[in-house]
C-alpha cells in the first residue's frame, strides 16, 4: 500500500500519452478542475494523495510546538488567540484528510503510514520552540511560508483540494498577522525581548527556507506535477518571492536575516541569498531532526489515547443507525 501511495510518475510526453491520457492533459492545459468521480491517470491520484497526505499531516503534527507554548503564553489573552490558531490547524489537517479521502484513501490509512514513519510532514514542525518568541517567529515565518505554498494552490487542479486551499488560505493570513504582532511587541520591547526575538529569527530562518522543498535541480516531482497543476510554482520560486517579501518585514521590525551573503540584486529585482544547509534538510526528512522522535511519539500516544472515543462515537452511531433502521421498520 505505501509503495503504491507514494510512488509518483515521472513527466511524460504527449507521444507516450494513451488518448485518455492526453484527453486529461487537456482539460488540465485548459485549466478545468477534475473532480473526485471522474477519470484521472493512476499517476494523478497517487501524486495528489502523497502531497495532500503530507500536507494534512504537517497541519495536525504543527499543532505540537504551539500547543506546547498554550499553558506559558503571557497573557489571556495572547493563550486565547492562540488557542485558536491551533485548533484552526487542526481543521485544516480535517479539510485536507477529507479531500483526500476523495481520491479513495481512508484517513485511517494515511494516520497509519504517518505513524510507521511512511509519509512525511514539513521538515519545520522537527524544530523545538524554545521561547515564547518562537511563537512569533512560527506565525510570522512558517505560517509565512505557508501561504505562499498554499495561496497558489487555490488554484490546483483538483476541485477538492482547491476548494479547501481556499479556507485554508484565509485563516493562514491571519495566522501569520499574529505571529508578526508577537514579533513586533518582541522586537520593540527591552533589549531582552529583542534579542529573544533575533533568536528566534536565526533558528527559523532557514528551516523555513527549507520548507519550499529542495532546490529545483533535486526536486523529483516537480516536472510532473506543475504539467498536472498540482503543483503551480517550483520550489525556488516560491522560496525566492518569501525571501523578498519577508527581508523589508524583517528591516521593519529592526532585525538581521542571519545571512551575510543577503544583498539586493537589481538586475533580477530580488535578493541573493544562501542556500539552507540540503544536508540537515535531507537528514531532517529521513528521520533525524532534532525533534522527529517526539514529535511522532506524541501523535502515536494522542492516537492510542483517542481509542476510547473512537470506539465510543462508533459504538454510538450503530447504536443510532439500529434504532432508525427499526423506526422505518415499525412506520412502514
Ligand atoms: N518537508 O520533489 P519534491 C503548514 C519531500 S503547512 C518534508 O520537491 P514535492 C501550516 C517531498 O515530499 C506545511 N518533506 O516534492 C502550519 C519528496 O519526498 P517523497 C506543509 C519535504 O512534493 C503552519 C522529496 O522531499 N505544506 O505549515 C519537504 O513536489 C504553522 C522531494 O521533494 C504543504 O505540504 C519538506 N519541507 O514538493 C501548521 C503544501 N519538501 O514524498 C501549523 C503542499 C520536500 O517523494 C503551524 N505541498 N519534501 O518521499 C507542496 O507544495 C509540496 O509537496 C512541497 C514539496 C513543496 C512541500
Amino acid at each position: 500500500m505505501y509503495a503504491q501511495l507514494v510512488t509518483s510518475e515521472g513527466g511524460k510526453a504527449r507521444e507516450a500519452m494513451t488518448p485518455e491520457e492526453a484527453a486529461f492533459q487537456d482539460r488540465i492545459d485548459r485549466g478545468e478542475k477534475i473532480e473526485p468521480k471522474e477519470w484521472m491517470p493512476e499517476g494523478y491520484r497517487k501524486t495528489l494523495i502523497r502531497q495532500i497526505g503530507q500536507h494534512a499531516h504537517s497541519e495536525i503534527v504543527g499543532q505540537l510546538p504551539e500547543g506546547n507554548w498554550i499553558t506559558r503564553a503571557p497573557t489571556l489573552e495572547r493563550k486565547q488567540i492562540l488557542l485558536a490558531k491551533v485548533q484552526d490547524e487542526a481543521g485544516h489537517g480535517l479539510y485536507l484528510y477529507s479531500a483526500a479521502e476523495t481520491l479513495g484513501v481512508s484517513r485511517d490509512e494515511l494516520i497509519d503510514l504517518l505513524h510507521a514513519g511512511k509519509m512525511k510532514y514539513s521538515s519545520i514542525f522537527n524544530y523545538p520552540t524554545l521561547t515564547w518568541a518562537d511563537m512569533g517567529a512560527v506565525g510570522w515565518l512558517v505560517d509565512g511560508a505557508a501561504i505562499m505554498n498554499q495561496v497558489p494552490l487555490q488554484r490546483t487542479s483538483y476541485g477538492p483540494y482547491s476548494r479547501a486551499m481556499i479556507r485554508i488560505c484565509k485563516e493562514e493570513s491571519f495566522h501569520q498577522r499574529q505571529g508578526y504582532d508577537i514579533m513586533m511587541k518582541m522586537a520593540k520591547g527591552t533589549p531582552e525581548q529583542k534579542a529573544m526575538a533575533q533568536d528566534a529569527l536565526n533558528r527559523f530562518w532557514f528551516p523555513s527556507l527549507m520548507m519550499f522543498g529542495p532546490s529545483d535541480k533535486d526536486s523529483v516531482h516537480s516536472a510532473q506535477s506543475m504539467a498536472w497543476k498540482i503543483k503551480m510554482n517550483t520550489n525556488d520560486e516560491l522560496r525566492q518571492k518569501f525571501v523578498d517579501q519577508t527581508v523589508p518585514q524583517a528591516e521593519y521590525l529592526g532585525l538581521t536575516v542571519p545571512d551575510p551573503e543577503l544583498k539586493w540584486n537589481e538586475e533580477k529585482g530580488g535578493y541573493d541569498f544562501s542556500e539552507p544547509d540540503w544536508s540537515e534538510f535531507f537528514a531532517v526528512i529521513s528521520g533525524n531532526g532534532p525533534c522527529n522522535e517526539e514529535r511522532l511519539g506524541a501523535r502515536v500516544k494522542a492516537w492510542e489515547d483517542g481509542a476510547w472515543v473512537r470506539e465510543g462515537l462508533m459504538a454510538h452511531a450503530k447504536k443510532q443507525d439500529a434504532r432508525r433502521a427499526a423506526a422505518r421498520v415499525a412506520a412502514e
